[in-house]
């Protein structure tokens, strides 16, 4: 698939580091030390093998505070442009703004990636102008209560019909299919058995032909099984994400990018073999 100009083969697994650029991400110092200690983070995943970099802006997590469109933009857009400028990497961005989405491609952004799956007004209008391949991603609720008890009546059934009814709307609308990456939402709205019960289903997922990113990094579900804190759920999270790029995951979203890459090596060797 091509990211504005950035061919990646996403019929092997491909690895993209997580870089969060909300206040705390990078507390101490001001603006200029903050990009700064950005861009260093950004690179050092790059040197570990990430073939994407996600930056976002708006944190998704339950009981988050809102971000102000002005806020979104200052917080995503400089790094976008700087990482554009230094590192040969495809940057997504993680936001359902359409005008983050503009002006972040406009920098050099290759991928939107929107957890809203273009369910904001002019999401949809603004990906179809832009022309860059999209996420789409399903999530039940909204962050602040999504975690409330999730309730599915066959939670694959659902998943996976809710992002085939996102990518058709988006291809009768002039979408071009081909950019089109589908993603079940781990910890959007779903307990841990949802969670693992999407987990075996990625290879269900694979064979509606888009490819599929998946994000388990350090998340909930990891923690519940094994009972640890996020910051040591590193194992746990490259286990998941071994599994998923076994079953044919083509992206995997993760913190650990030198670890991730390593096991995804050893799975991509298996499938060769
Ligand atoms: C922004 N973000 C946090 N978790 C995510 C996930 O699982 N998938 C995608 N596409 N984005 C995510």
């Amino acid at each position: 698939m091509k990211f504005s100009g950035q061919y990646i083969d996403l019929s092997k697994p491909q690895v993209m580091g997580v870089l969060n650029v909300t206040p705390d991400s990078f507390s101490d110092g001001g603006r200029y030390n903050s990009l700064d200690a950005a861009l260093f983070q950004a690179e050092s995943m790059v040197k570990a093998g990430a073939s994407f970099i996600d930056v976002g802006g708006e944190s998704t997590r339950p009981g988050a505070a809102k971000v102000s469109l002005v806020e979104e933009l200052e917080r995503v857009c400089p790094i976008v442009e700087l990482i554009k400028q230094n590192l040969d990497v495809v940057v997504s961005v993680d936001t359902s703004s359409p005008d983050v989405m503009t002006e972040s491609v406009s920098l050099g952004a290759g991928l939107i990636n929107d957890v809203r799956a273009l369910q904001r007004d002019g999401a949809k209008k603004a990906v179809i102008d832009l022309g860059v391949p999209v996420c789409l991603m399903h999530m039940q609720g909204v962050p602040a209560t999504m975690q409330e008890n999730p309730l599915y009546d066959s939670v694959v059934d659902v998943v996976e019909s809710y992002l085939l009814e996102r990518a058709n709307e988006l291809i009768e609308s002039g979408f071009d299919s081909e950019q089109i990456i589908i993603d079940p939402g781990f910890g959007f709205g779903k307990t841990l058995s949802h969670n693992l019960q999407l987990l075996n289903a990625i290879d269900r997922f694979v064979r509606n032909g888009y490819p599929v990113l998946v994000g388990v990094s350090r998340k909930s579900m990891i923690g519940t099984i094994l009972d640890k804190p996020v910051d040591e759920r590193m194992i746990g999270s490259i286990a998941a994400a071994t599994i998923a790029a076994y079953k044919g995951a083509s992206i995997l979203r993760v913190h650990d990018v030198k670890e991730t890459v390593d096991a995804v090596s050893v799975v991509q060797a298996l499938l060769e073999e």
